[in-house]
């Protein structure tokens, strides 16, 4: 399956909704109070946020004027416009080498299949790869990635459960090293319900990476679960308080009716969307872009 139908196949519960929605808005009726309103009610349902959704209708308002627009049919075009717009005001810049890629992220959201899936990509890219297995808080963590790092026949670093995982981030990064590796691929625990402790052990694991590998481009990633919709952005705030994210990836857009909170995230942060996870496997992970995002739940 190609790019844009994975991508489309991915999207269909978010567009299927969206798209439901507006087709009562875009009526081919006369623009008056009532259709602004109602697209209002549309993008606020389907989990753009209100800031973001009054930022949008405003810049619709706007726009269409000047455009001396007549019917809402005519708007449609203009509202995708605005939607990539915002959508690509952070653009993710192509990773340089080396470079390590540490995600973050709360209980279940998807980061260990996430890392997975990119250990494949940038093998299958010709990248020599080094995962770390740092989630040392979870029995089986380092299993699960130890499937993964099967599958694509990369070097893991682990340790038992319940070790020290700036310890394990040590290791990575000194066999990254001696094996002139392009890429480590960090894990980190999501044990959220204690927050205090988790937040000590990332930042004790930026402070190593910038130690013992400050030439590498480093990447915080946080990934969120498509499926929660506004709750994601309140993550995304409590991670980047603490660790100053750099990159977004938003996984179970498969299962998610609620893609419209990318728009909140994009608006609110000045962080980059590089992926999206559309399922389960490893060819489940699309490069984000803006406007094939738009298209897809048009
Ligand atoms: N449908 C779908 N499922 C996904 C996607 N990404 C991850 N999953 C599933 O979500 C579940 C949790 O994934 P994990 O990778 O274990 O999540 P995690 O964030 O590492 O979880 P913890 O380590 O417990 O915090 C697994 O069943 C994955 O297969 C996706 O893009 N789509
Ligand atoms: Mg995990």
């Amino acid at each position: 399956m190609g790019f844009f139908s994975r991508l489309f196949d991915g999207m269909k519960k978010t567009k299927k909704s969206f798209s439901e929605k507006l087709k009562y808005v875009f009526t081919g009726n006369e623009i008056d109070s009532d259709f602004y309103e109602e697209l209002e009610y549309v993008l606020i349902s389907s989990d753009i946020g209100e800031q973001t959704t009054e930022y949008i209708i405003d810049e619709l308002k706007d726009r269409a004027k000047e455009k001396k627009l007549k019917k809402t049919e005519d708007c449609r075009e203009l509202l995708k416009e605005i939607m990539v717009e915002i959508l690509s005001t952070t653009q993710p810049k192509e990773l340089s080498y080396p470079c390590v890629i540490m995600v973050l992220g709360v209980n279940g959201v998807g980061k260990t299949t996430t890392l997975g899936k990119l250990a494949k990509k940038f093998t299958d890219e010709g990248k020599k790869v080094v995962l770390a297995a740092a989630d040392t808080f979870r029995a089986a963590a380092s299993d699960q990635l130890e499937v993964w790092a099967n599958k694509s026949k990369v070097k893991i670093v682990t340790n038992e459960q319940g070790a020290d995982s700036g310890a394990v981030v040590y290791d990575a990064i000194a066999s990254a090293k001696a094996k002139n590796a392009d890429i480590v691929l960090i894990d980190t625990a999501g044990r959220l319900h204690n927050k205090a402790i988790l937040m000590e052990e990332l930042k004790k694991i930026n402070r190593i990476v910038s130690k013992e590998f400050g030439e590498a481009e480093y990447h915080k990633m946080i990934v969120v679960d498509g499926t929660t919709g506004q709750n994601a952005v309140n993550q995304v705030e409590l991670f980047n308080e603490a660790v100053e994210l750099t990159d977004i990836t938003i996984t179970k857009l498969d299962g998610s009716s609620k893609g419209g909170f990318l728009l909140s995230l994009a608006k609110d942060f000045d962080l980059a969307i590089r992926y999206v996870g559309v399922g389960e496997s490893e060819k489940d992970l699309l490069d984000f872009d803006a406007k094939e995002f738009v298209d897809a739940i048009f």
